[in-house]
């Protein structure tokens, strides 16, 4: 019970009174501190970060909370109240499992400068697998509570930067920068406009009469052992195959457009081609949704949500059919703009954006269908768009 953030400080006060205690200077002289960063959803633009692309995603209001307090040696002591577990760290120390990302944050981290050994203990409220990024606001909240308990700090997009090459070198996943950039630099009441490639950020307000409903179907997604990488590497196949036939210096997937695609569709292989033909046009809906929120048209954004999912679904196949028929619900209740599935797929989570004086009523018609139409461990809950990472004490 209680918030992240209560259990997080509850479970370093009790790693502190076991035999293994840190060294009594930082226990009696130092107060906690303690560094929150949130899960997102993505509103549109799935599977365009990788490629250069743009998306629109939407911290939520549920949190990764890490509480820490420095120790005198150079070991990172890890209490994770969720998994009742606890892992001890060298600074050489490979683990497996939820500590690889702590581990792998803490490496980064240390290329630059030091930081000093730790006492951490994680709790958190963002579902796993769950396709809610969990492992990102987990690996920004160790990141700044590392740094502030090492007296260091970092700008909220290099510490993104930090992370994310920690999930790609230390986890071996080799994703985008949207997970690390969404728990970095979404702000409150706003969804993120992201640019993949020049990594510029601007937040587009999401206005009052707007509601967002998570429905997680309860098939659990694990990126490192699902088609995901599989997907980086057919689009990074597709973009040399263009780059020979039209003789052409392109960077990324994001030089590519609907033209250029069609007059050389013919010396893609017909997957690739619709691989690139997801990417195309998500980048467009992406652009089409933002300025449609900028504007106040929710209906717009909402087709534009039901049209990527198609997409994901037909040309870049990450969807699975628990996914299509949270979509399929959602879009069938009252008060629903739009739905997609969200995060890499392959199970895991659809967003769906409501008007917000129907959202309990959708919210409980969603919910008493699920177990039915999505499968037997659906969940269902609404959240608001939130901050990312912070110093709680210093919002
Ligand atoms: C996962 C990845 F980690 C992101 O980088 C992104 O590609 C997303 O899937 C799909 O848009 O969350």
């Amino acid at each position: 019970a209680g918030t992240p953030v209560e259990r997080a400080k509850a479970t370093l006060a009790a790693l502190g009174a076991d035999g293994d205690a840190p060294s009594r200077r930082s226990r009696s002289t130092t107060a906690p501190t303690v560094a929150v960063a949130p899960g997102r959803v993505n509103l549109v633009g799935g599977h365009t970060d990788y490629n250069d692309g743009l998306c629109l995603p939407m911290a939520v209001d549920r949190h990764v909370a890490v509480a820490a307090r420095p120790r005198s040696d150079d070991l990172l002591r890890v209490r994770a109240a969720d998994f009742d577990e606890t892992a001890e760290l060298a600074p050489d120390d490979d683990p497996k499992g939820w500590a690889a990302y702590v581990a792998a944050v803490a490496r980064v981290l240390r290329e630059e400068d030091p930081i000093g050994g730790a006492d951490l203990a994680i709790a958190s409220d963002v579902p796993t697998g769950a396709g809610l990024s969990s492992s990102a606001a987990l690996e920004l909240a160790v990141g700044r509570a590392l740094l502030a308990v090492s007296g260091r700090d970092l700008p909220a997009a290099d510490l993104a930067l930090a992370c994310w090459r920690a999930e790609r070198e230390g986890v071996g996943v080799e994703c985008g920068i949207l997970d690390q950039f969404s728990a970095a630099l979404c702000e409150a009441d706003s969804a993120l406009s992201l640019d993949c490639r020049s990594r510029e950020t601007e937040p587009v307000p999401l206005g009052d009469g707007v509601g967002v409903l998570v429905i997680d179907t309860g098939v659990s997604h694990e990126l490192t052992e699902s088609g995901y990488n599989d997907r980086v590497r057919e689009c990074a196949a597709a973009l040399d195959t263009l780059r020979e036939d039209a003789d052409r210096d392109l960077d990324s997937l994001r030089d590519v457009d609907r033209d250029l695609l069609d007059a050389h569709a013919d010396a893609l292989d017909p997957v690739h081609f619709r691989r690139v033909r997801h990417v195309v046009t998500e980048n467009e809906r992406v652009r089409r949704a933002r300025d449609a929120l900028a504007a106040g048209d929710l209906d717009r954004v909402g087709d534009a949500m039901l049209a990527a999912h198609d997409s994901l679904r037909d040309d870049y196949e990450v969807s699975c059919p628990e996914l299509d028929a949270a979509v399929e619900l959602a879009a069938e209740t009252p008060g629903v703009y739009g739905a997609r599935m969200t995060g890499g797929g392959f199970g895991g989570s659809a967003v769906a954006l409501v008007d917000d004086d129907a959202l309990d009523r959708a919210e409980r018609a969603i919910r008493d269908a699920a177990p039915e139409r999505v499968g037997p461990d659906a969940d269902v809950f609404a959240c608001r768009p939130s901050a990312g990472v912070r110093l709680v004490g210093e919002e």
